[in-house]
């Protein structure tokens, strides 16, 4: 990325990043040079009307002064209006979505997000988008409310369950870009990151028709189970190496006896795997939370297919 940003702020990627940071620029002088005078005033008035004798003198009786009052009127009045028309304009650049902008779902639930592309493609916490070109994101969640926010892209937005918020951006490098959840969502929030991926337009194109042709097609099925295991975050709830997160660890899941929360015990089987899956809610493991998220809908039969496969090699 060329530019990379300061000690306050991170690189300007997106077109709005140069107006919210001008505007922010101004407001923070503004403040401390206000500051720095009545800082000032007061120690300089406190030094030159210190008491000088042990005797009261009284402060001779001052009832207003009409050019000090207007003087302190009509500054903060011109600054207050400068503030309001300047943030009023750029309030509607970073809400006026512009009609030529490619729309993509977004989908946050505990702990990752989802987007949707228009021709079908599912990706997890990956937004893949072309440069110079306006991306308009229709937000939702599942659950809880979560945020969108790309510092870089000065853009960030509510994502609330039950309606849709909107944002839009248009970046102008391509590079890599971290995406946040900044609203509290629980357990996994400080793992709800993701990667905004920025392409040149041909490179776009490319990588659209890649994943129209399904590149996973002829990837044998453990290797798939790998690259969904990594793709779609269950790493965020799930270890591989025994540990408990917030789910229990894969390995050597396979072929044990699992208890579950009304009593009865399951054998974690291949048909137990896929329902853990597509109805998480069916059958908790005892000592977990149900938050395990459905993935009906987001894994082909084949992808089910490989996670079963590949949780088969995570023995003991
Ligand atoms: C938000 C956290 C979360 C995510 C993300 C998540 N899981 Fe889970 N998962 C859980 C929890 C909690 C349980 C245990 C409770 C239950 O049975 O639902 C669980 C249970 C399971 C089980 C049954 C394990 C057992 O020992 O019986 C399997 C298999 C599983 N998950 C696989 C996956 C796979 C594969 C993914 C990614 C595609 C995934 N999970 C994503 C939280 C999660
Ligand atoms: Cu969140």
């Amino acid at each position: 990325m060329e530019n990379k940003g300061n000690f306050f702020l991170p690189g300007q990627g997106s077109t709005v990043a140069p107006d919210v940071d001008a505007l922010f620029l101004f407001i923070g002088l503004a403040s401390l040079i206000i500051f720095a005078i009545v800082v000032f005033g007061l120690i300089y008035f406190g030094f030159k009307y210190r008491a000088r004798s042990k005797e009261v003198v009284l402060t001779p009786d001052i009832s207003h002064n009409t050019t000090l009052e207007l003087i302190w009127t009509i500054i903060p009045t011109i600054l207050v209006l400068i503030v309001f028309v300047w943030g009023f304009k750029t309030f509607l650049t970073l809400n006026v979505v512009p009609k030529d902008a490619i729309e993509i779902k977004v989908t946050g639930k505990k702990w990752f997000w989802t987007f949707d592309y228009s021709d079908g493609y599912t990706s997890v916490n990956e937004i893949v988008v072309p440069v110079n070109t306006p991306i308009k994101l229709l937000m939702s969640s599942e659950d809880v409310i979560h945020s969108f926010y790309v510092p870089n892209f000065r853009v960030k937005m509510d994502v609330v369950p039950n309606r849709y918020s909107v944002t839009w951006f248009e970046a102008v490098e391509p590079g890599d870009y971290n995406l946040f959840c900044t609203e509290y969502c629980g357990t996994g929030h400080s793992e709800m990151i993701g990667n905004v991926k920025v392409l040149a337009k041909n490179d776009f194109a490319t990588w659209q028709s890649q994943v129209g042709n399904d590149a996973d097609s002829d990837m044998p099925l453990e290797e798939l189970g790998e690259k969904i295991y990594k793709e779609k975050a269950c790493f965020t709830c799930h270890t591989l190496d025994g540990s408990r997160l917030v789910g229990p660890s894969l390995k050597g899941t396979f072929g044990k006896t699992e208890k579950l929360t009304d009593g009865t015990e399951v054998l974690v089987d291949e048909n137990y795997i896929r329902r853990s899956l597509l109805d998480p809610g069916a059958q908790i493991v005892e000592s977990y939370p149900p938050v395990m998220p459905t993935y009906q809908g987001l894994l082909s039969d084949r992808d089910l297919d490989g996670i079963i496969a590949y949780i088969k090699t995570l023995k003991q």
